[in-house]
């Protein structure tokens, strides 16, 4: 924890849990706390994510699952931290398949395809591993996260993206999910289309060798902050390959093998 100088503002949970959701309000990006304030830590940021999430119950939102961040390689690399983390989703934030990316909200949105499982039993850590976790899961789904961080350019260090809710934006899914055991999730493959072009792809084996552990890692992290992961949540297990750019009138298509196509329409 601790405080913060800088030339014009003092930093510290409150204010920057204040700045965050300012920003997010404004479609206005600022410079990562970091910068001036390098006490800002992982466990600060979980304490700043979870005040934001109060007042964002106090509007009225409602909690509707988690989102891991940086379960990659190819996220860990591109944004420069390698520290997985979990932040939550809420029901402003769920797109219905068709929808455009929401230009309206966000600031500079990127969108990156992920495995999304609805958990069908309550999961609690800690002790939680990618084999239990599974147990726990319902069904299966292609989804893509439209990720959008409150500091210029996606700049940012572990602490103050943890602080941000992992560049939380808004998400969607296709709603025909599949039984876990109904295919080999690892080897389950997205191919991303931008403009009708092929950009990239990648397996379920790049979220930490099977999404499983992601879910694991998830369940154990709440675990610490006193929480457990509920029946009917939604987790997206984290970006299978970098993420792309969606301006307006862009159009992109995540294609899986089994799962799947999700669409989504830059508006
Ligand atoms: C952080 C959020 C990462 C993922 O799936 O890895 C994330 C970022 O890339 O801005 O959502
Ligand atoms: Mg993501």
């Amino acid at each position: 924890m601790g405080i913060a100088q800088s030339p014009d503002r003092v930093w510290d949970v409150t204010t920057a849990a204040a700045e965050l959701l300012a920003c997010e309000d404004e479609r206005r990006d600022r410079e990562p706390f970091t910068d001036v304030w390098p006490e800002l830590d992982v466990d600060t940021g979980y304490t700043i994510q979870d005040r934001n999430l109060e007042e964002r119950i106090r509007r009225g939102e409602q909690v509707v699952g988690i989102k891991l961040g940086l379960t990659s390689k190819a996220k860990q690399e591109r944004m420069g931290v390698e520290t997985p983390f979990v932040a939550w989703l809420t029901d402003a934030m769920m797109l219905t398949p068709g929808d455009p990316v929401p230009q309206q909200k966000l600031i500079h949105p990127r969108v990156e395809p992920e495995l999304v499982f609805v958990m069908a039993d309550r999961l609690d850590g800690p002790g939680v591993t990618a084999e239990s976790a599974m147990a726990a899961v319902g069904t299966v789904h292609a989804g893509a996260e439209v990720i959008d961080s409150r500091y210029t350019k996606f700049r940012f260090r572990a602490g103050d993206v943890v602080a941000d809710n992992a560049s939380s934006g808004a998400f969607v899914m296709n709603p025909a999910g599949l039984a876990p055991r109904a295919f080999d999730i690892s080897a389950e493959e997205v191919r991303v289309e931008v403009d009708d072009a092929f950009v990239d792809s990648a397996t379920g084996a790049a979220i930490l060798g099977h999404p499983g552990e992601a879910l694991a890692l998830a369940a154990n992290e709440l675990a610490r902050r006193g929480r457990g992961i509920e029946p009917g949540w939604i987790v997206l297990t984290g970006g299978m390959t970098d993420a792309v750019l969606a301006p307006p009138g862009c159009s992109i298509d995540l294609r899986f093998t089994n799962l799947g196509a999700v669409h989504l329409s830059g508006g």
